[in-house]
């Protein structure tokens, strides 16, 4: 492998490697397909000749995560555990506090390295943290999220995709390798572990419970397929992405936020296709995917008014006390009861579809700021409600997404008015300037019918 991967490392402990077998405690990046940090850890045991183990730790603490979020996501990872059997690699399937239980399989299996991949959010390095306490085993934490690692892209926290975006594409050539795959063959499992991989696949399917029919179907083939669908019919109408009625979503990001497919296999894909939308999705895919993780990774207050810049914090606090024409508590809102039928219709269709237009996450965000009484409780209601009925909701995009809505993260000041300040402001009559809104609000209302339909 090519030594670039080691810029990929992007935390390890101090502990020195021992000999031993070598553990991937997966979490991010649920597949085994064009995965760096499987690959890392796939190397290290071939060259030490150890075997390889993958862990997954199920916990129902995850903040604001439902049944749907679980379902989606441990259908993908029963095809995890098969794809891992078939090349012969052991997969192990926990349930409890994640730093814990891995750490006592990792003793258990008198494991010499373990191999995380990289997420920056709070929980997830909260959980690589009690795990370094816990043990004095080595932890290297792999970037295999990011095309360009987060810490090889920039060593701060960045403005706006103005100034990462040259930063990004000056290293995406450096960066755009597949991660190799496991060969086959390349290791061996005993009857004891293939029986122990059954065991944990089975217990995953056990516990996915009934597929929702309304979400898209999860896993690695699946997300796959859906990439090769955009890329051959969708990705020049992705352009148009801003009109909701068209439809023209790529529908990926559910299975990049739980890593059943690699945000670079897209990409490469689009750069690959060229043409219109081609430019577009990869300014989407990975220019703003990547400034968020930026985001999150730098400023830790990545879900508070904190990490607003100065200019927008000011403005809105000076605007703090302005008469709102109307305010909604979060249950108005999840009840899609407000008075602005685009609103409502935008909510009903991601408790619906978990998922809703580009355009309108923007427009539905900036409507909470509106309708709550300061900036802090608006940013707390829209992570909430985009964090439980967002399939790709507690994803750095979404924080992001959500703090460039309602604080101008990555925004810059515009014309000063009441409520907002100086952060920018979008209005009904804006959102039917672009779209047919009337053909969007009926769309969905069909969509709640079937709906109905479905649950009778
Ligand atoms: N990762 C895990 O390692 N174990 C889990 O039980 C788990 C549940 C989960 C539920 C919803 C969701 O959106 C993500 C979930 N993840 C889980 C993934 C993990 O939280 C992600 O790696 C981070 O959110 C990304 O930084």
């Amino acid at each position: 492998m090519r030594n670039i991967d080691w810029e990929r490392v992007v935390e390890y402990t101090g502990a020195p490697r021992r000999t031993g077998p070598v553990l991937y405690w997966m979490s991010r990046d649920q597949r085994t397909e064009d995965n760096w940090a499987l690959s890392y850890a796939a190397r290290l045991a071939m060259d030490a000749g150890e075997k390889l183990y993958v862990a997954f730790c199920m916990t129902d603490r995850v903040p604001g995560a439902t049944a749907r979020h679980y379902g989606f996501m441990m259908r993908g990872l029963a095809e995890v555990g098969s794809s891992l059997l078939d090349k012969g690699v052991c997969f192990r399937y926990l349930e409890g506090n994640p730093p814990e239980e891995v750490i006592s399989l990792a003793h258990g299996l008198k494991a010499g390295i373990i191999v995380c991949d990289y997420g920056p959010l709070r929980h997830s390095r909260r959980w690589r943290s009690q795990a370094e306490e816990l043990s004095e085993v080595r932890i290297e934490t792999v970037d295999a999220h990011n095309i360009v690692p987060v810490t090889a892209a920039s060593d701060k926290r960045e403005y706006g995709a103005y100034t990462i975006r040259p930063k990004l594409n000056a290293k995406l050539r450096d960066f755009l390798d597949e991660a190799p795959g496991l060969k086959d063959g390349a290791f061996m499992l005993g009857e004891d572990e293939v029986a122990e991989s059954r065991r944990s696949i089975d217990r995953i399917r056990s516990r996915a419970g009934e597929m929702d029919p309304l979400l898209p179907e999860p896993g690695m083939r699946e997300a796959n397929k859906l990439l090769d669908r955009f890329i051959e019919g969708g990705l020049e109408r992705y352009a148009e992405a801003n009109d909701p009625n068209k439809r023209a979503q790529s529908g990926l990001s559910p299975y990049f936020h739980f890593g059943q497919l690699s945000p670079r296999r897209a990409v490469f894909a689009a750069m690959s296709k060229g043409g219109r939308g081609a430019d577009e999705f990869i300014e989407q895919a990975f220019v703003r995917r990547e400034l968020s993780e930026n985001f999150c990774h730098y400023c830790e207050g990545y879900d508070s008014i904190d990490a607003f810049p100065e200019w927008a914090r000011k403005s809105l606090e000076k605007h703090r006390g302005d008469a709102r024409d109307h305010l909604f508590t979060v249950e108005q809102m999840e009840s899609c009861s407000t008075h602005d039928m685009l609103w409502n219709a935008a909510q009903a269709e991601m408790e619906i579809k978990g998922s809703m237009p580009g355009y309108l996450r923007m427009y539905w965000a900036k409507k909470i700021l509106e309708w709550s009484e300061d900036a802090g409780t608006a940013l707390k209601a829209a992570i909430q409600l985009n964090d439980r009925w967002s399939l790709d909701g507690r994803d750095p995009n979404g924080y992001a997404g959500i703090a460039w809505s309602i604080g101008g993260v990555h925004d810059r000041p515009w014309g000063e008015r009441p409520v907002f300040g100086m952060v920018r402001y979008m209005s009904y009559s804006g959102a039917a300037r672009k779209f047919d809104v009337e053909e969007y609000v009926s769309n969905v209302r069909k969509m709640i019918k079937g709906e109905e339909a479905v649950n009778r």
